[in-house]
């Protein structure tokens, strides 16, 4: 990186500048000299030099990256908590290839996204390549992904019109591993800061692992991040997603006793769900990826046993906001 700048949270590297300028060649602040050019790296090229037009990159969003956001709107956030290959990242960009095959979340339209490259760039291994009859998992979340998690946004408009701002964490699995056993250990800052901010939660189990010959142990993981999870979380909703379900369930007792543990813990808001990469018609999977989000939208936006009532939009008949004009 051959960019820098001292204003905190400007980000000069990734084609953005924090006041405004452009392009960069005339930012009074901008580094481009000792300071910032590391032994060895090119000097910047015109297009860097210039800067981007829009304030995001469309790769995932990081902590600064959530103001404009929300500014525009209250920003759901969904916390994907669970064991590393549980099948969290899968399950975002099965998510986002259903979205894009113009399947819908039930009752919400998909109305933008600011990290296109950030879902592409997870959703573009479950994507057939010309020619190639393959399909390839997207790489492993990294754990040295900084303490705040990659952050996935979407846009949606409900019935109403009504704009929504949600976005989903991607978090190592390691994150979770920690916290399970202590919410204040060193590397599990992350999956805590997740549980602070986070308005709904997803977690997931492993139906691969719960069948295998880890099973025991693979059941008492899940079960502690249930404690945790159900710990403080109000009367935000929880969802059990049993990941992989085109596993074979040769161990149905297990999957009965998770159920039946995290039933007894009396999460106010809680539900399941059946997803897989595969598609089967009787079990419908990747409809349930779509419903898994719609639940936990109508739920958040829902009290309880109550739909939330529709705000009519003001027309231009409304004589209280044509007031000036008349009164004019
Ligand atoms: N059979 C099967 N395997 C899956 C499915 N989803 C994920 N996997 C496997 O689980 C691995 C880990 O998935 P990933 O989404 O990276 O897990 P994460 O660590 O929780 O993000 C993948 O590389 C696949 O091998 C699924 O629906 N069915
Ligand atoms: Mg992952």
């Amino acid at each position: 990186m051959s960019l820098s700048c001292p204003i905190k949270h400007c980000h000069p590297e990734d084609g953005e500048c924090q006041q405004g300028c452009r392009p960069f060649e005339k930012c009074p602040n901008l580094l481009r000299g000792e300071g910032a050019l590391e032994a060895g790296t090119a000097e910047p090229s015109a297009a860097e030099l210039d800067g981007r037009r829009v304030s995001w990159t469309g790769s995932v969003l990081g902590l600064t990256d959530l103001e404009p956001l929300m500014a525009r709107s209250r920003v759901l956030l969904f916390g994907l908590a669970g064991m590393e290959n549980a099948g969290k990242t899968t399950f975002l960009a099965l998510l986002y290839s259903l979205l894009r095959r113009g399947q819908p979340i039930p009752g919400y339209q998909f109305a933008g996204s600011y990290t296109l490259a950030g879902w592409e760039l997870i959703a573009g291994f479950l994507t057939f390549e010309d020619g190639f009859n393959q399909v390839s998992f997207p790489p492993h979340t990294s754990r040295n992904a900084g303490r705040i998690p990659g952050l996935l946004h979407l846009a949606l408009k409900d019935e109403a019109g009504h704009l929504l701002d949600v976005v989903f964490t991607d978090a190592p699995g390691e994150w979770f591993n920690e916290w399970r056993s202590n919410e204040q250990a060193t590397g599990a800052e992350g999956a805590e800061w997740i549980y602070k901010h986070g308005d709904g939660f997803l977690l997931f189990a492993d139906c691969e692992e719960l069948a295998g010959p880890n099973r025991g142990t693979a059941r008492t993981n899940i079960q502690m991040m249930a404690d945790r999870l159900v710990a403080k979380l109000g009367k935000r909703p929880l969802s059990l997603v049993w990941a992989k379900s085109d596993i074979e369930n040769t161990r149905p007792t297990v999957r009965e006793k998770l159920h039946s543990y995290i039933q007894a813990k009396n999460p106010l808001r809680y539900q399941e769900f059946a997803v897989s990469v595969k598609q089967d018609e009787e079990a419908k999977w990747h409809r349930q990826v779509l419903e898994t989000v719609a639940w936990l939208l109508d739920t958040i936006r829902t009290e309880p046993g109550k739909r939330q009532p529709a705000i009519p939009s003001a027309t231009t008949d409304d004589l209280f906001l044509l007031r000036r004009s008349v009164s004019a």
